[in-house]
């Protein structure tokens, strides 16, 4: 992985250290999790495999930099980034779209306002009735350089670490989760998420942003969150909608025989 030259002020160290005590104090739905059924992030549930474009609504990220503060040399905080998942038995190009969107569920107001940033992995993160992986995990802390602000890693492969007996004596050893990188797509230019070399945005800091990927069979994670570098919100709420389209990529071999046979069908009905 590169070593970028890009690294948040000191007081935005304190205050994302000071908000990771309270998220990973108040809930263990702050850790890496996809939820579950129609309200959950889990777009096999969703069934969005073969049937055009399925959203999942009312979602939402904490802090508006959470993917940015991942491009940097001292990576970044997951707790501030939403996951997704979804699988594939086949070879696919996948188009993932995320809006900013305003919402209320009647209790917490979600801002519009966000823009989005986001990262696509190989892997999936560990499932009840398993530990949830988490940045301030044992594991997590001790396989990281010193120092730094979390576990994610925007532009490249990074792995975490859920609670061990460590934590819990009636856990198993904790174990790790790898998440290989497969790429990313980011709302807006330099002038919101940054000058880590490399980077290019959509060119539009509107919201609003799509990215599409061809890809292997497996599970896969993805992450989004706030391209606002600059950002100190460390606790602001945004409501997002994610977006996912699975379009298979036909296999070159057998549509060749496939339009040959057709052919050659065509050809014989034409003689008779
Ligand atoms: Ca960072
Ligand atoms: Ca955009």
């Amino acid at each position: 992985m590169p070593i970028l030259n890009q690294s948040r002020p000191l007081g935005q160290h304190f205050a994302a250290a000071a908000a990771f005590l309270v998220v990973t104090a108040s809930s263990g739905l702050a850790h890496i999790g996809y939820g579950s059924g129609p309200t959950g992030r889990n777009f096999n549930d969703l069934g969005a495999f073969g049937a055009g474009p399925v959203t999942a609504t009312n979602q939402s990220v904490t802090s508006s930099y959470g993917w940015a503060d991942g491009t940097d040399a001292d990576w970044g905080d997951s707790h501030k980034l939403r996951a997704y998942r979804f699988s594939l038995t086949y070879d696919a190009t996948i188009s993932i779209s995320v809006q900013s969107v305003a919402y209320s569920n009647g209790v917490t107001n979600y801002s519009a306002g966000l823009l989005p940033g986001f990262s696509v992995f190989s892997g999936l993160a560990h499932l009840s009735p398993k530990p949830a992986d988490h940045d301030g995990s044992a594991q997590s802390i001790a396989t990281r350089p010193v120092g730094n602000e979390g576990s994610f890693i925007a532009t490249g492969s990074w792995s975490i670490w859920n609670d061990g007996t460590e934590f819990n004596p009636a856990f198993g050893p904790a174990e790790e989760t790898l998440f290989g990188f497969r790429g990313y797509a980011v709302d807006g230019s330099a002038a919101n998420f940054g000058s880590a070399p490399g980077l290019a945005g959509d060119g539009n800091a509107d919201g609003f942003v799509t990215g599409s990927f061809n890809l292997a069979p497996g599970d896969y994670t993805f992450f989004v969150g706030g391209s606002n570098y600059a950002g100190t919100d460390a606790s602001a709420l945004y409501g997002i909608s994610t977006s996912l389209n699975v379009v298979p990529v036909p296999e070159p071999a057998g549509l060749g025989l496939a339009g040959l046979a057709l052919t050659g069908l065509a050809l014989r009905r034409r003689r008779v």
